[in-house]
């Protein structure tokens, strides 16, 4: 199951960097936050040509510039024109910005990874107003707000994964922090909601103690700046679980170079972890979680182009084929989704092929 997961996934792997052409690197397929005005500029489409835009979290952190490079081969694969527009900071306001911006080019769709559940609810509906097509991926908004939201994994497995390594990093008890990314992230908000409904649940979990909630912002500086904070509040600590790619990179660091006896776990990207997971006294991580945010990208270029050319509405049971292969969309709550795949682990014994892949 897991080696056909690995086939399957390097397959598509290679197979978007293989798309890439014009840069066959992930990073340097994405545009940097400057780049990406100008390309906003040379948005005006040919005659029938469709722009599908994409609007990242942030720009300069490597998960969404890989996210971006899938979005961009899918659409350019298709014959479509792509808009990457990163906001300039990690927060709702920016991306307010951008989105009116694609709204004023009069883009096909909007692809957004919120940095806030609500905030972005009245520049959503105006582009929806306006005839553009809205999805989500990696973090969501409201239902009312898009179409479908392209979800990399449950929410309930991602959070049962991560609990289930604090419980087995920690022997079933003491201390444990984690370092999230923004305190309006949609994504790690609902993750460290699972985790405590998990924990709460479960009389296996009762003797774990959870010190703190830290917020590293998704910024590398202020990440490691937490980490150093909760080591020195809690001496006790056994463990800290970043659910986001920039802190646990951040944090993975300090401890490992503090020579600390804190281990970490959480979500990283295995290209910028690799030197720092091992089972030994040496690394700071013996293992983490992550799925491809290349083909998550795909996925929400393939949802954005299913939405413009009316394949799917984003209601539930819509079905619809991509390289990448069928989806259905799904009922959650209120909202529909697209489950991209499983958290998959990384370890010692794998993650030097799969930092060569993302
Ligand atoms: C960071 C971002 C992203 C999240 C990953 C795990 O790069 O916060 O949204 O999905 O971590």
């Amino acid at each position: 199951m897991k080696k056909q997961f690995i086939s399957v996934a390097l397959t598509v792997a290679m197979a978007a960097s293989a798309f890439a052409g014009c840069g066959s690197k992930a990073e340097e397929a994405a545009p940097a936050a400057s780049e990406a005005a100008a390309t906003s500029e040379a948005a005006a489409p040919a005659d029938g040509e469709k722009t599908y835009a994409l609007v990242p979290k942030s720009a300069g952190n490597p998960f969404n510039e890989r996210e971006a490079s899938g979005f961009e081969e899918a659409v350019k694969a298709a014959g479509g024109k792509c808009v990457i527009s990163y906001p300039d900071q990690a927060t709702a306001e920016a991306q307010i910005t951008v989105i009116n911006s694609l709204i004023s080019q009069g883009v096909d769709s909007i692809a957004v990874a919120a940095n806030d559940a609500n905030a972005l609810s009245a520049a959503l509906q105006d582009a929806e107003k306006a005839g553009i097509k809205v999805c989500t991926l990696d973090s969501d908004v409201a239902a009312a707000d898009r179409a479908v939201f392209c979800n990399q994994a449950g929410v309930q497995e991602i959070g049962q994964a991560l609990m289930d390594a604090i419980y087995d990093l920690t022997g079933g008890e003491g201390d444990y922090a984690i370092l999230s990314a923004t305190s309006q992230a949609t994504n790690q908000n609902a993750w460290i909601e699972a985790m405590a409904q998990i924990a709460a649940a479960d009389e296996k979990y009762a003797k774990l103690n959870l010190v703190e909630v830290a917020y590293g912002d998704d910024e590398p500086q202020k990440s490691t700046d937490q980490t150093n904070a909760l080591l020195q509040k809690y001496p006790d600590l056994k463990v800290i679980c970043a659910p986001t790619t920039v802190g646990i990179a951040a944090a993975a660091k300090v401890l490992q170079d503090a020579g600390s006896s804190v281990k970490l776990t959480g979500l990283g990207l295995p290209s910028e972890m690799k030197e720092y997971i091992g089972d030994d006294d040496a690394h700071s991580c013996p293992y983490m979680f992550l799925w491809n945010p290349i083909d998550l990208g795909a996925l929400a270029a393939y949802t954005s182009m299913a939405l413009v050319d009316g394949t799917i509405t984003g209601a539930e049971g819509d079905t619809f084929e991509t390289p990448l292969g069928n989806y259905t969309i799904a009922k959650n709550g209120e909202a529909t989704e697209i489950i991209l795949g499983q958290p998959f682990k990384f370890e010692p014994s794998n993650i030097e092929e799969w930092a060569a892949v993302y």
